[in-house]
């Protein structure tokens, strides 16, 4: 039992974070640059500062599919290169200088994208904004870019390149979600570096979400993302053709769609791999669908419970099943063998200071072998960010603090501060030794792999750093994702010669996106 004012009486061990994961690699006035060479478009995810309470090992997990998605649809005669500033290896090149760069904008790496796009446009690049920032504030993005790309980068990219070889590029672009996700192509995932991440095989099969949660981006003003699959065929191929033993899907909500959620396990089941994704708790409505995960590979779910109370999930009109079967669900996942990765936000209307020792004692309760946290964060243009501010409890508008590790508006039952303490307690408390061992699987043939996974993903920061920085996290971590899916395909001949669940599934990677 945690005593409920626990994280107030502790002090915090301070955590351990090198400048080059708080600072971005500087920008030189005086460069000189080479010439401009017109068909060659350099693609750039900007540096965004790390939280030293989480794992490093998160942001290399698996890469975000925003550039490769839309680099797909360049045309053959343009030369595209990859840019990826949080892999350490320094600013973006500029020998010879881009005709075009292309930069994905989120809130809180915003300030990095406008540094970026200032330093390029000085030098005779034309450069192109696309991605969630831009949705939700373009009149703050404009005069940075020459083009805004708002929506769907995989209509649009072709047409901006196409405008700016004819010399008739226009300052916005629009595209909807809505159109046949299934002609799209598939990401141009070559363009990554694959040494740099776990696997390189991020995946998308649907877009959208059944639920429209007020404090998601999902429910930004004017974005429309009706729910879109793609058909398994095409997810089966992509993965395949990567050659990797472990794919991330990145879908918000992969189990929106339980019919097509089947489908795509019968799909993915022959080819012996396997994977994680997000879903909601109510995929466990239908514990067919869990064996089918489990037979078709799936070995972790990441899980937005966002919190244990039923008053704030109302608040926040998510529709979910009543807390109180939460552990009941997640036996249901634990008993095919599939290790539950929960997502929780700190700091709703209904939340008391008592909240983050009630939810650490759930998930040590329930064994949760891997949970995230977030402080609640108005993202602008949500519901929650009208609500907030209606309230006058945004406290400032400086989006870099706006990455879910800061609070930035006023919580209704604690302080500010009390809220950001309460989160990196939390932190500290499910990355310790103790509550490590305490979320140990129970056939303890699975607890060394369980161990070894842990104890890389939770208290293995220095050690990431170094991965990062000699582009070493693929070789160093494949050897243990093939013992996972060893460990799961025999999982699997056990499962399909029994009606019930069988003991002793493969523990895979603890996921963390
Ligand atoms: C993979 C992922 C990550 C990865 C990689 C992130 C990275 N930037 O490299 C990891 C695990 C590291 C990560 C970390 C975090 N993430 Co994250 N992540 C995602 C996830 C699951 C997938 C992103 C993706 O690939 N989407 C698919 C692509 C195809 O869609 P897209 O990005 O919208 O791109 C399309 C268009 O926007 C457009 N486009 C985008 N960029 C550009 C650029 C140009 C030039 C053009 C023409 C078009 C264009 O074209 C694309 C194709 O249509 C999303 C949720 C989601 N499903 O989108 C969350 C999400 C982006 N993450 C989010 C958050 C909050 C974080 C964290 C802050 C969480 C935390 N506390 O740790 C951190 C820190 C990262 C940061 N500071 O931004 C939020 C962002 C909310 C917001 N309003 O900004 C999201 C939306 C999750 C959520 N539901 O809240 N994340
Ligand atoms: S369930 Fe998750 S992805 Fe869906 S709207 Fe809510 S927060 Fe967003």
């Amino acid at each position: 039992m945690i005593a409920p004012d626990e994280p107030f009486l502790c002090s915090l061990s301070k955590r351990w974070i090198p400048r080059e994961m708080i600072t971005p690699p500087a920008l030189d006035r005086k460069q000189q640059v080479g010439p401009v060479e017109p068909h060659y478009a350099l693609l750039i995810n900007p540096f965004y500062t790390k939280d030293a309470n989480a794992s490093f090992g998160k942001h290399v997990l698996t890469p975000s599919l925003a550039l490769t998605s839309f680099a797909a649809t360049t045309p053959e005669h343009w030369r595209v290169e990859y840019w990826d500033e949080n892999l350490l290896d320094g600013r973006p090149p500029f020998r010879p200088m881009p005709g075009v760069v292309g930069i994905t904008v989120h809130l809180t790496f915003a300030r990095r994208a406008f540094e970026l796009a200032d330093w390029y446009r000085a030098r005779g690049a034309k450069v192109v904004f696309g991605g969630l920032h831009v949705l939700s504030c373009p009149d703050e993005c404009a005069p940075h870019a020459d083009a805004l790309a708002l929506g769907d980068g995989v209509q649009l990219w072709p047409r901006i390149l196409g405008d700016i070889e004819a010399n008739t590029l226009q300052s916005r672009y629009f595209a909807t979600y809505e159109n046949d996700y299934r002609e799209d192509p598939s990401p141009r995932r070559s363009l990554l570096p694959r040494r740099s991440f776990l696997t390189t095989t991020s995946l998308i099969a649907t877009r959208g979400c059944h639920n429209r949660c007020g404090f998601c981006y999902l429910a930004t003003d004017g974005l429309r993302i009706p729910y879109r699959m793609r058909h398994p065929r095409q997810v089966v191929e992509e993965f395949q053709a990567d050659d990797q033993p472990y794919a991330v899907f990145i879908d918000n909500n992969l189990g929106s769609r339980r019919d097509y959620l089947h489908s795509l396990c019968a799909a993915l089941r022959p080819l012996n791999k396997i994977w994680s994704a997000a879903v909601t708790i109510d995929v466990t409505d239908d514990p067919g669908l869990i064996r089918n995960m489990a037979a078709a590979g799936c070995t972790g779910v990441f899980v937005g419970f966002e919190s244990l109370s039923d008053d704030n999930l109302a608040d926040s009109h998510k529709k979910t099943p009543k807390t109180s079967d939460y552990a009941r669900r997640v036996r249901i996942l634990h008993d095919y063998g599939i290790q539950v990765n929960g997502s929780f936000v700190l700091g709703f209307d209904h939340d008391r200071k008592d909240v983050f020792a009630r939810t650490a004692e759930w998930i040590e309760e329930n064994r949760l072998e891997c949970a995230t946290f977030h402080i609640l964060t108005p993202y602008p243009a949500t519901p929650l960010f009208r609500q907030m501010e209606a309230q006058d409890r945004i406290l400032h508008r400086d989006w870099t603090l706006y990455d879910t590790g800061h609070a930035v508006f006023q919580p209704k039952h604690m302080t500010a501060e009390e809220l950001e303490h309460g989160y990196a307690w939390i932190y500290q408390r499910l990355f310790s030794h103790a509550s490590i061992w305490q979320r140990r699987p129970d056939e303890w043939q699975a607890i060394p792999l369980y161990l070894a996974m842990s104890y890389l993903y939770k208290r293995s920061n220095r050690f990431w750093h170094w991965l990062i920085k000699h582009d070493l996290v693929n070789p160093v971590w494949k050897p243990l994702v093939e013992m996972t899916r060893w460990r799961h395909l025999r999982y699997r001949r056990g499962l399909a010669q029994h009606a019930s669940p069988v003991a002793a599934a493969g523990q895979v990677v603890s996921a963390g996106v």
